[in-house]
């Protein structure tokens, strides 16, 4: 019997909606749902992949322990008394600071995972609490805190509605948008051409989506705040800004004089971008009917990642571009966590109430940057990590100096994984617990509806029950946070597992019974869990509406222009334009930046067979001249090497590249022995951050800055 199941895809951001064809239990088509209004139908390569991901043979199913004698087989009971008795002993003994945590990217596409996973950190109340937030995003949680008041108050661009899109370091065609929930981005960009608009793409690679762009300018790694201040500076000279009746005068005064000590005609020395060029974006972008500028992980990952996302917004204020229609704007989403009634309300944030014990790392929402956490493992002392737990996260190729966490992590007294992968993070585990794969459980995106380009809401129930005996990511938590609780106030632990009446979906029932379409709002909606379960292909709940002043967070209900924060950074911007004027390039001293390929997701789809057809995409691409200088030819190994580590692979010469910047992408780095991934190891590349730096930082927030790291190329001798 053929079965039709409709879900949302859990790889990347976009959400899109899938049709499955099952077939006596088995997935026989994947396709996209024509009638989810907000995917249109839409999906690529990786979606259908959610069937070879569930069938994959190297995918864990129940816990494993690490012995003498390799990896054995317990029982969940066992393995999970056994953990929360060790974690409690280690904290009893270091204290609560001794036990670190770091929370993996796919945590936030699984909503149960989140709901839990934070309870149990919550309970362990550890300042050695990481994640991904801080070799991604964290510079735009941290601008929207410091300027709207709330860190999820995240600019979305009106991609739909806007006549100028101008993008830096980004490549939606690859990574199908961020922080820009779009699915069938590459049709939306080119509606934007078709009705009369234009995208700009800036970047040091001639991308995919640059290549498709109205307009596409190199650009010298880490030098885009120069770039955007410029703009800004052009934007004032001429007249181009527009009144906003939320911003106070003074500080468009004091962000107009910042700006005016870098002239286009100085700062295109250190960018690359001519003066002719940036005076005619400004105007272009100030005379657009919606224009909005955007940055993603290009702007974010480098050393000056927080002013880039300040200068963003403050181009989107200044040009009235900023909660309005074709600019940037907010969501109301069904589960609503800004609302300060919501029975959802995340914090609005929090900045550096404590540091990292070795660096004085800034905390931001309880979470201290994860280029610290090696350091805080192997620095002996008062405070010092004797214990990991990680969940949906590889940090061990995923984020700077990961040599050097390899080291760390292999000193632990003890570790555990949450995780369905034995690979180069797990394996150092005493414990990995495998949860349920996608197809296995329900699913409500809690995060991605938050940065969706439209509102919209769907839930999706699993498509299979799991295998007799398996958990949930957010069943694992909660058995361990109540061992953990029963422990710490010395009472017995039962020989069972124990179960919760409160799951994940009733939370969210609540929370949307309560939310903005709910009832009790008094909205004609409805929402529900219910509602949503009779709406497999999701409920569109219309365009972004502007929503300021009363969304805002800060207290006198403006928008905070120029934060004191950003201006204390900008002499350390300062200083490192002068460097950049006066330092001399080396031969064979190159900038290194990353990239993402359709095909890939970050570390942990590379054990999928479909998506590793075709050619190697593990390669240092280099621009023609630059590797006729150094006599390297195609798919020659090059040795690339930086204060850090040394690591070869084969060159790709491409004109796509910006001369002097070379390019290698994440994710890979599969050889290391005893990691349990057949396809991968076959593909297994080099990781790129053993060549990124866990001391090159954006200093102001403390996130990794992956972009710009100084690398020497040399070819391997024969
Ligand atoms: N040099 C460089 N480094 C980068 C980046 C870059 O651009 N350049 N990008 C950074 C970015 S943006 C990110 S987000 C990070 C990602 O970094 P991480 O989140 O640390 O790494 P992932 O590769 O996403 O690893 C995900 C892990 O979660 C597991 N997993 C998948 N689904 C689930 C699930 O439902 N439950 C559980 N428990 N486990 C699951 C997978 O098996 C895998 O082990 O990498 C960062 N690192
Ligand atoms: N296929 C696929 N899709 C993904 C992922 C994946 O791994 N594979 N990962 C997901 C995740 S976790 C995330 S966070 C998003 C990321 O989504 P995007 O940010 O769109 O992804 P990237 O392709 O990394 O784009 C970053 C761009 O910045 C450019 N860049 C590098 N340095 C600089 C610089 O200094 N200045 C400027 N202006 N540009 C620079 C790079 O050349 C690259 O084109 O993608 C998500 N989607
Ligand atoms: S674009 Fe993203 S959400 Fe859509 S099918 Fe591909 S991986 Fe899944
Ligand atoms: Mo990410």
């Amino acid at each position: 019997m053929v079965r039709q199941h409709y879900r949302s895809c859990t790889l990347c951001e976009a959400m899109c909606g899938l049709r499955l064809e099952i077939e006596d239990d088995v997935v026989v088509a994947v396709r996209g749902d024509k009638e989810d209004k907000f995917s249109r139908g839409h999906l690529c390569a990786k979606g259908p992949e959610l069937k070879n991901l569930y069938e994959d043979p190297d995918r864990l199913k129940f816990p494993l322990k690490r012995t003498e004698n390799g990896w054995e087989k317990v029982d969940w009971v066992t393995a999970l008394t056994d953990i929360a008795t060790k974690l409690v002993e280690i904290q009893n003994k270091y204290g609560n600071d001794s036990i670190a945590v770091y929370s993996g990217n796919p945590s936030v596409h699984n909503y149960g995972s989140m709901l839990f996973g934070q309870r149990f950190i919550g309970r362990l109340r550890t300042k050695n609490n990481y994640s991904a937030t801080s070799v991604d995003q964290l510079p735009h949680q941290l601008l929207s805190y410091w300027m709207f008041g709330h860190q999820l108050l995240v600019p979305i661009p009106d991609i739909d509605r806007t006549n100028f899109f101008l993008i830096l370091g980004g490549n939606p065609f690859a990574s199908n948008g961020s922080l820009m929930t779009v699915p069938d981005v590459k049709k939306r960009l080119k509606e934007i051409q078709e009705r009369g608009g234009k995208y700009v793409v800036i970047d040091p690679r001639k991308t995919e989506t640059a290549v498709h762009a109205d307009e596409h300018h190199f650009i010298l790694p880490g030098t885009d705040a120069f770039f955007l201040l410029s703009i800004i500076d052009v934007l004032f000279k001429k007249n181009l800004t527009k009144k906003n009746s939320l911003i106070k005068e003074e500080d468009l005064l004091k962000l107009k004089s910042i700006a005016a000590q870098y002239p286009a005609n100085e700062t295109e020395k250190l960018t690359g971008i001519s003066v002719e060029t940036v005076e005619r974006i400004a105007f272009e972008f100030s005379k657009a009917n919606g224009a909005v500028c955007y940055g993603r992980v290009g702007v974010s990952t480098q050393a000056f990642g927080a002013l880039c996302q300040w200068l963003i917004n403050s181009i989107n204020c200044i040009t009235g571009n900023m909660d309005s229609v074709g600019g940037a704007m907010f969501t109301l989403p069904a589960v609503d966590m800004i609302d300060p009634k919501g029975v959802m309300k995340s914090s609005p944030g929090s900045f550096h109430t404590y540091g990292s014990r070795v660096r004085d790392l800034p905390e931001f929402n309880e979470e201290l940057p994860v280029a610290a956490l090696a350091e805080e493992i192997l620095t002996p002392g008062q405070g010092q990590v004797k214990a990991l737990v990680t969940s949906a996260g590889n940090p061990l190729l995923s984020t700077p100096n990961g040599s050097q966490l390899e080291k760390a992590v292999s000193s632990l007294e003890f570790m555990v994984s949450v995780d369905f992968y034995l690979n180069e993070t797990t394996k150092h585990a005493h414990y990995i617990l495998p949860p349920s794969s996608a197809l296995e459980h329900d699913h409500y995106d809690l995060v991605f509806n938050v940065f969706a380009v439209r509102n919209t809401v769907r839930y999706n129930q699993p498509a299979f029950e799991p295998e007799e005996g398996m958990l949930h990511d957010w069943e694992i938590f909660s058995d361990l946070t109540k061992r953990i609780e029963l422990l710490k106030s010395e009472k017995p632990l039962p020989k069972e597992l124990i179960k919760t009446k409160i799951t994940p979906s009733a939370i969210i029932d609540h929370a949307l019974k309560s939310g903005p379409y709910g009832e009790k709002s008094g909205s004609s909606v409805g929402m529900s869990l219910e509602l949503l379960k009779n709406s497999p292909h999701g409920v569109d709940l219309g365009a972004l509406k502007p929503c300021f002043p009363d969304r805002l967070w800060t207290e006198d209900k403006m928008i905070r222009l120029v934060p004191k924060e950003v201006v204390s950074d900008l002499d350390r911007l300062a200083k490192y334009g002068q460097k950049l004027l006066t330092d001399k390039k080396e031969n064979g001293s190159f900038l290194l930046i990353g990239r993402r390929h359709l095909r890939n997701n970050n570390s942990w789809m590379h054990n999928l067979p479909k998506l590793m057809t075709g050619k190697d995409r593990c390669t240092l691409m280099i621009h023609p001249e630059d590797a006729s200088a150094l006599g390297i030819k195609e798919e020659e190994e090059v040795l690339v090497e930086s204060r850090v580590g040394k690591i070869g692979l084969p060159a790709e010469i491409t004109e796509e590249m910006m001369r002097g910047v070379v390019s290698i992408p994440h994710g890979f780095g599969h050889a290391k022995e005893g990691v349990s991934l057949q396809v991968a190891s076959k593909f297994a590349g080099s990781s790129i951050n053993d060549l990124t730096d866990d001391q090159v930082l954006d200093e102001l927030s403390g996130n990794a800055a992956f972009s710009g790291i100084p690398v020497s190329l040399s070819k391997r001798s024969a």
